[in-house]
C-alpha cells in the first residue's frame, strides 16, 4: 500500500488525533507537562502509534499537513483544558523540518494561539538536531529566530544522537534539551553512558535550559536519573500516550 495516500485520507477524514506522554518532575511525582503525540485513530486497525507512519514523515507536504492538524488540535485541546479544567500546562508539539523551512511559519503560529486566547508560553517545539542543518536559503535558520523572538521555548529532542549536539543549541537558541532514551536504558549497565547522561545533565543545567530524560521505563532509572541531578523525565514508569479527555484525571492523580 502506499502509506503517503493512505496517510493522506486519514488526514482528510480527520482521523490523526494528539494522544499526550506526561512529562513528571521527577522530585514531586508530579505531572508538568505533555508530550503530544501523532495517532491515527484508524476505523479497523484502532489506535496507530506515529513510529507506524513515521516514513510519511520525509515527505514535505504531508508532514506539514500533519503538523498543521497537530497544532490546531492541540491548541484547541489546551483551550478546553484550561477553560473545563482549570489546567494550565504547557504541551510540547514535535515540528519537523518541512514546517521550519516554511517562511511565516512563527508568524501564522503565533497567530493561531492568539486566536484561541493564547501565548507561545502554551507551547513547546520539540525539533531533532537535523532541522538545524538548512541546505536551502536560510529559511530554517530565520524561522527559528523569528519563533525564538515571538517567545516560543524549543526543546532540543533526542538529544545526543545526532552529530555536532552541541552547536545546534545555540544555533536553535533551546530553552530545553531531551536526553534521548537509548541512553537512559543503557545507564544503569554502561558506566560511560551513565557518565554521558550526568555530563548532559550538568550542560543543561550549566546553559539554564530544562532537560527532560525520556524513555524512563524503570524506578532504577528514576533514581539514577534523580541522583545525576535531573529534574523531569517520560517515560512508560510514568505514563503513555493518553487521550486529552484523560488528561485532567491524569494530573489530579499526580499531584
Ligand atoms: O509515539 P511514537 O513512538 O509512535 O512516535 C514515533 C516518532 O514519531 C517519534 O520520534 C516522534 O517524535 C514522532 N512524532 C510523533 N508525533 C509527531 C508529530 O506530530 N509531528 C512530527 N513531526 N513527529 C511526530
Ligand atoms: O522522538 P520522540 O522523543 O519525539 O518520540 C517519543 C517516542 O518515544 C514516542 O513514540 C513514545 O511512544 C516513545 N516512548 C515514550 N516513552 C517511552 C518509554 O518509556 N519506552 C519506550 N521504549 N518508548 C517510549
Ligand atoms: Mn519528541
Ligand atoms: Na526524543
Amino acid at each position: 500500500i502506499d502509506l503517503c495516500s493512505v496517510l493522506g485520507g486519514a488526514l482528510e477524514r480527520d482521523e490523526i488525533v494528539p494522544h499526550y506522554q506526561p512529562i513528571i518532575s521527577l522530585a514531586t511525582g508530579r505531572i508538568c507537562s505533555f508530550e503530544a503525540l501523532a495517532r491515527w485513530a484508524h476505523p479497523e486497525l484502532g489506535l496507530v502509534s506515529a513510529g507506524h507512519f513515521a516514513e510519511a514523515f520525509s515527505n514535505l507536504e504531508l508532514v506539514s499537513h500533519l503538523g498543521e492538524r497537530m497544532i490546531d488540535a492541540v491548541t484547541s485541546d489546551i483551550r478546553r483544558l484550561r477553560d473545563e479544567a482549570g489546567l494550565r500546562l504547557p504541551v510540547a508539539v514535535n515540528i519537523s523540518a518541512a514546517e521550519l523551512g516554511r517562511d511565516g511559519f512563527a508568524e501564522d503560529l503565533l497567530e493561531i494561539l492568539l486566536s484561541k486566547g493564547l501565548s507561545p508560553r502554551d507551547l513547546t517545539l520539540e525539533a531533532t538536531e537535523t532541522i538545524a542543518i538548512d541546505h536551502g536559503n536560510g529559511t530554517v535558520s530565520r524561522t527559528l529566530d523569528a519563533l525564538a523572538q515571538l517567545g516560543f521555548r524549543i526543546a532540543l529532542d533526542d538529544f545526543g544522537t545526532g552529530h555536532a549536539s552541541l552547536i545546534h543549541l545555540r544555533k536553535l537558541k533551546a530553552a530545553g534539551l531531551k536526553i534521548d532514551m537509548s541512553f537512559v536504558r543503557t545507564m544503569l549497565d554502561v558506566p560511560e553512558d551513565a557518565e554521558i547522561v550526568r555530563s548532559m545533565v550538568a550542560l543543561g543545567r550549566n546553559l539554564n535550559l530544562s532537560v527532560v530524560a525520556e524513555g524512563v521505563e524503570t524506578e532504577a532509572q528514576a533514581n539514577a536519573l534523580r541522583a545525576c541531578g535531573c529534574t523531569q523525565a517520560q517515560g512508560f514508569l510514568f505514563g503513555k500516550a493518553i487521550p486529552a479527555s484523560r488528561i485532567p484525571y491524569a494530573v489530579r492523580q499526580s499531584h
